[in-house]
């Protein structure tokens, strides 16, 4: 009686194998299927600038591989839970279990295989097609195809020259200099759509991090360091802007939000608040892309004191046509 209740356990288990691989293989594909079409587009950041489209597709790519690994866990424990736990008031200890190499080894390889390349694969979408929207550091390897060294002092829309936009992050606040127009510093970080953009981080006093959600931009603000991070808006649009590294008592504070305009608009803003601000751009430090903090205390502050920054940081003066 014992030997043929032996002898049936391994008909059952590959009937067991058969049924769940097949349920496996379909659910897998339903479920590839729907997380890559129908989750894929709604995945975080968005798809609002370059370096955000890379990561949505970096997320979807990886969500998608991973749906088949969850489907199988999730398969295998309710297929266990349902057929194979003991009958009530059977209190045998199970047959014993043998190690069986042909399936460690290949879990070993599969799992291994799918790391590295998803690795590889996610640490190249993320940096290479357009240059990574995170901080590459003082010399970037990675940057925006056809575009050349910029220069500090012109930008043209439609040229291969990169606007430069400053990011300086101080307690508590974020401001932005745009040095191809004069180097005036404001708390309104304003983009044109279509354009590469190189952002050049830096802080004046502790570690900040600047992070433009929506834009997939996040890259470290030290002090004395230039940090290098690249995006292309796609879309028109308000993003957010944070400080994603812990900063201090008003680190929570440390918000502003940014606009992507057309070119057109965009010129208009950038060459009027050249000129409105150029009584105040003369009070700053000439553009550098650092600056010592122990000698450079205006930064920011002459905005702060004549009361030019509001709630949350962003001002936006009744001239701009892009605001209500
Ligand atoms: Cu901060």
């Amino acid at each position: 009686m014992v030997a043929d209740q032996q002898a049936l356990v391994p008909v059952r288990d590959r009937h067991d194998a058969v049924w769940l691989i097949a349920i496996w293989v379909v659910l897998s594909i339903g479920g590839c299927l729907a997380v890559y079409f129908a989750m894929g587009p709604h995945m975080p950041p968005g798809a609002m600038s370059t370096s955000a489209a890379n990561q949505q597709f970096d997320n979807t790519v990886l969500a998608t591989t991973a749906t088949p690994v969850v489907i199988g866990v999730l398969l295998y424990f309710g297929w266990a839970m349902a057929f194979w736990r003991p009958a009530p008031g059977d209190t045998t200890d199970a047959a014993p279990l043998h190690g069986h190499t042909g399936v460690a080894v290949t879990w070993i390889a599969v799992t291994s295989v799918l790391v590295l390349v998803l690795a590889v694969f996610g640490t190249y979408e993320l940096i290479a097609p357009a240059g990574s929207g995170g901080g590459e550091g003082p010399q970037p390897i990675w940057k925006p195809a056809g575009t050349v060294a910029a220069s500090d002092t012109s930008w043209t829309p439609g040229t291969k020259n990169i606007l430069q936009v400053q990011v300086i992050g101080q307690q508590w606040v974020w401001t932005f200099r745009y040095p191809q127009f004069g180097g005036f510093e404001t708390t309104q970080l304003m983009l044109p759509v279509g354009e590469p953009v190189q952002f050049n981080v830096t802080s004046l006093d502790v570690i900040h991090s600047f992070w433009a959600y929506q834009l997939g931009v996040k890259a470290d603000a030290n002090p004395l360091v230039n940090n290098v991070a690249f995006t292309t808006p796609y879309h028109t649009g308000q993003f957010t802007v944070r400080c994603a590294e812990l900063c201090g008592i008003w680190h929570g504070a440390m918000y502003d939000s940014g606009q992507v305009l057309s070119v057109p608009a965009f010129v208009s803003w950038a060459k009027l608040t050249e000129i409105r601000l150029a009584r105040l751009t003369k009070m700053l430090p000439p553009y550098s892309l650092t600056y010592d903090p122990t000698v450079i205390p205006t930064l920011g502050k002459v905005l702060t004191q004549l009361g030019l920054t509001g709630a949350g940081g962003g001002f936006y003066s009744p001239a701009d046509p892009e605001q209500p």
